[in-house]
């Protein structure tokens, strides 16, 4: 059973993200079938993506599967990590994604959300960074999607409180490009889609890969590198990485002892 459904119409692809049990958890098998599909769509000229969840789920991503993270003891978002891979598929993708979101966005599918080029919305998407209420050392690039996305103070906040914000905060925030009344919200998506078909798709292909490159170009210094590495070691080490896990399998509140 395909966990996403695909269709290309006018030069635009869609992605319709369909795992409702897991309520579109980014497990290693749905993100697969997303990059099949981006990558199918290269050879089919496609010139604007459009990434989906159902009409009217509560849901559009709850995130990471975390049935997939590993134990304790292994980087739990190394570079081969799915959300990893998806997260690079859509940055590296020639055409311009556009994240169409109704319901939450969890944690990893929030990444997933903000490396999407354009995100339009509906009032009552809201928008959670969770490695905090699970324990998880997230990573650095990863980190760099969020400051990328919206300033400084609103990431610390999201990231340390693991609260979801409102789709009008992250719109108010720059988070989002547009909110828009949900009846609105495929046909408002779509004619940006088409105002991007009628531009010219290898212009847009170089900007777009222009401004990933910018985007990452942040110095890091070997030492700098590897001080992360060694303290995100200590975390997913750690009890609480192990507790965080577990807490979420066994759907109770984590009790956090800072070890
Ligand atoms: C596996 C799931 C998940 C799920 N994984 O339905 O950013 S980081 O570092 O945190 C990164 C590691 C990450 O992204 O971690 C995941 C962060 N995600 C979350 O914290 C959201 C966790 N999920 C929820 O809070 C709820 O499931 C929401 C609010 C998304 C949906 O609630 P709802 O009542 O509609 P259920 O909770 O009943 O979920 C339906 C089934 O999907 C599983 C969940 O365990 C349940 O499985 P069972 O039917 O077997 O009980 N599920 C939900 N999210 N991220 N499995």
């Amino acid at each position: 059973m395909p966990l996403v459904e695909t269709k290309i119409e006018n030069f635009v692809g869609a992605i319709c993200l369909d795992y409702f049990e897991k309520r579109n958890a980014l497990c290693g098998t749905l993100v697969a079938e997303i990059i099949d599909a981006l990558d199918g769509f290269i050879g089919r000229r496609v010139r604007a993506v459009v990434l989906r969840a159902r009409p009217g789920v509560k849901i559009w991503s709850a995130g990471h599967d975390v049935d997939e993270l590993p134990e304790g003891r292994r980087d739990p978002l190394g570079w081969y990590d799915p959300l990893r891979r998806l997260v690079r598929a859509i940055e590296n993708h020639p055409a311009p994604v556009i994240a169409m979101i109704e319901g939450g966005v969890w944690g990893g599918g929030c990444e997933a959300a903000l490396a999407c080029d354009i995100i339009v919305a509906a009032p009552n998407a809201t928008f959670a960074l969770t490695p905090a209420k699970l324990g998880v050392p997230y990573n650095v690039s990863g980190m760099l999607t969020f400051l990328n996305a919206a300033p400084l103070r609103l990431i610390k906040e999201m990231a340390f409180t693991a609260k979801p914000i409102s789709a009008e905060r992250a719109l108010s925030a720059g988070l989002i490009n547009h909110m828009i009344p949900l009846e609105d919200l495929e046909s408002f998506t779509y004619a940006i889609a088409s105002d991007i078909v009628g531009n010219a798709p290898l212009s847009i292909a170089v900007m777009k890969e222009e401004l990933r490159i910018l985007a990452g170009a942040h110095p890091m210094s070997p030492q700098g590198w590897e001080r992360v590495q060694g303290l995100r070691r200590v975390v997913y080490d750690s009890a609480d990485y192990v507790e965080g896990v577990k807490a979420f399998k066994e759907k109770r509140r984590p009790v956090y002892r800072g070890e």
